[in-house]
């Protein structure tokens, strides 16, 4: 390629900003890799490309079908595409390729049609494979990924081995959607992925098929059974679960009509479900998740200045959307927040902010230890209320009426469970699952939404000392930017005296054990990908 000199230019013109228009191929947008080719380069091959008709994007988006590059290997471009989507909050696919797709099409006036020989192998998978780490905890998962057909794909065959209670096989195919969502790139071949962990037969078989054939029969006829789509329809209901949706499916109903007309006892909160079964099924946007933070935060204000308000949840790992929105309430001080609950919620609803609630007290007791090792204990005890919120519409399918009810859960951590708990409810499920299996498994050790507990040694729980302490727990919560409150108030930012300690009656805290949290967790948990 002597298109231009390799060698720097002494002022590097950065590329003419923003593309013009469509070109003359639509269908093709170039975005090129500065890194290695360098910005005179650059900016000299995005003018020779435009000139004959292409559409160059200076930025990364979705739009961009064509990531050209120069001397950069594939697993190289792959990690860039992926900062690019994760900066942008924008997916798109597009072909990363070598500058000699670029060469050749420039010199036909027009693209080329892609080779293999021009597509940068990617299939540093099979190397990055072998290194993956056992546990998704120990992975970084990125937001926007590049085999969503796949993980689609497996997730739908988990969710309905989740309906038939096949715990185990459910469990599987989410092992499985959680390995190819930390893959570097998109999956090209089976061959690719080598010796990967967790990535069963059954699974392979699905991903072969869609690899192949765009889709696999298997998911196809089990989005088509009449089970599958029942359950899907009475699980979606606000407070109907696996098990009372499976038991109206054997008992013959079908549809929402079929519940009325058999009239089929319902709960107050199936009732308030069924009622707002459309609106609860429309994704909540962070800004209305953001705005239900600020309301709760007026109330919390009213009767505990000084407590805070943590949105936690997928919106705390990034997502920009959600199913519902999760709030946990503290106080810097242990046992002010005792009460608080209660007035919030009436204060809310008195602003006729709530149509629906019900509250569940504290049940925790620190004396009672945790579940024993390897326990299933995955719900929490603190105190907290189901809620529907009347939030003001803006904009979607509530704005005629002018407000849409949404699903929020308020829950309130003592303060020295706070970080237990903001991990926690943090999420994703699989990624808890997960963490709960790594601690046990690996570590001897139980941890759960109220603490850690050291089972070699005793069951008392262990206390995060410091911020820069290395508990791998603690450190697995670290401050982000994005959460406000109360890392700047809280008091477990500075370690904490014996005689401060929160959770007496415990004669002495134990300290944790060094355990370096660079070995267990390399990322920020807020910036991981929800995997259930
Ligand atoms: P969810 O709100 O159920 O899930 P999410 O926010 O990850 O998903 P979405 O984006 O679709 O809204 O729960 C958030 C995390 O909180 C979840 O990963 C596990 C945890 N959690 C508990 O610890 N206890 C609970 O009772 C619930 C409902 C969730």
């Amino acid at each position: 390629m002597a298109l231009v000199p390799l060698k720097r230019r002494r002022r590097a013109p950065s590329p003419p900003a923003g593309p013009p228009g469509p070109g003359r191929f639509p269908a093709v947008v170039l975005c090129l890799v500065e890194k290695r080719m360098g910005a005179s380069r650059r900016a000299f091959l995005t003018q020779l490309a435009r000139a004959k008709g292409f559409r160059v994007d200076r930025t990364y988006s979705a739009a961009v079908t064509h990531v050209v590059s120069e001397q950069n290997s594939g697993a190289e471009v792959a990690q860039w595409l992926e900062q690019q989507r994760e900066e942008c909050g924008d997916g798109g696919d597009p072909a990363l390729l070598d500058i000699s797709w670029f060469t050749e099409s420039m010199g036909a006036g027009r693209p080329v049609e892609i080779e293999s020989r021009h597509r940068l192998r990617v299939a540093a998978l099979a190397p990055h494979g072998r290194q993956m780490a056992p546990y998704a905890c120990q992975r970084r998962t990125p937001l926007l990924h590049s085999n969503q057909p796949l993980t689609e794909a497996l997730e739908t065959l988990a969710e309905e081995a989740g309906f038939s209670g096949s715990e185990g096989r459910s469990l599987a195919f989410t092992r499985a959607a959680s390995v190819l969502k930390a893959l570097p790139g998109r999956l090209g071949a089976l061959e690719e992925l080598g010796p990967l962990p967790g990535i069963g037969e059954h699974s392979r078989r699905v991903i072969q098929d869609v690899l192949e054939d765009g889709v696999c029969a298997e998911v196809e006829r089990v989005k088509l059974s009449e089970r599958y789509r029942t359950m899907k329809l009475f699980t979606k209901i606000f407070g109907v679960g696996v098990r009372t949706a499976s038991r109206w499916y054997q008992e013959g109903l079908r549809t929402f009509l079929d519940l009325q007309e058999r009239s089929t006892k319902l709960t107050r909160q199936q009732q308030a479900g069924l009622q707002h079964y459309d609106d609860l099924n429309t994704p909540v946007e962070r800004s209305e998740a953001e705005s239900t933070s600020r309301a709760v935060q007026e109330a919390v204000k009213r009767f505990l200045p000084g407590a805070s308000v943590t949105l936690a949840g997928g919106f705390r790992r990034g997502k920009p959307r959600g199913h519902d929105v999760d709030l946990l309430l503290t106080h810097p001080e242990e046992g002010r927040e005792v009460g608080l609950l209660s007035r919030v919620v009436s204060w809310l609803d008195s602003q006729g902010l709530i149509l629906y609630q019900h509250s569940q007290e504290n049940s925790y007791g620190l004396r009672e230890g945790p579940e024993p090792l390897g326990g299933r204990d995955v719900m929490d005890r603190f105190e907290r209320c189901f809620s529907i919120f009347r939030l003001e519409a803006q904009g979607g399918p509530g704005a005629a009426r002018g407000w849409k009810a949404v699903r929020v859960d308020l829950v309130v951590a003592p303060v020295s469970q706070f970080p237990f708990a903001l991990l926690g409810w943090t999420g994703s499920r699989h990624f808890e699952r997960e963490l709960r299996r790594f601690a046990s498994r690996e570590r001897k050790m139980v941890l759960n939404s109220h603490a850690l507990y050291d089972t070699r040694t005793s069951f008392y729980p262990l206390r995060p000392k410091k911020k820069s302490s290395s508990t791998w727990a603690w450190s697995m919560c670290p401050p982000h930017r994005e959460t406000p409150e109360p890392w700047s108030t809280c008091p477990l930012q500075r370690p904490l005296a014996a005689q401060e300690s929160p959770l007496q009656p415990w004669k002495r805290p134990l300290l944790p054990p060094v355990l370096a949290a660079s070995s267990v967790f390399p990322g920020d948990p807020a910036r991981l990908v929800p995997v259930d």
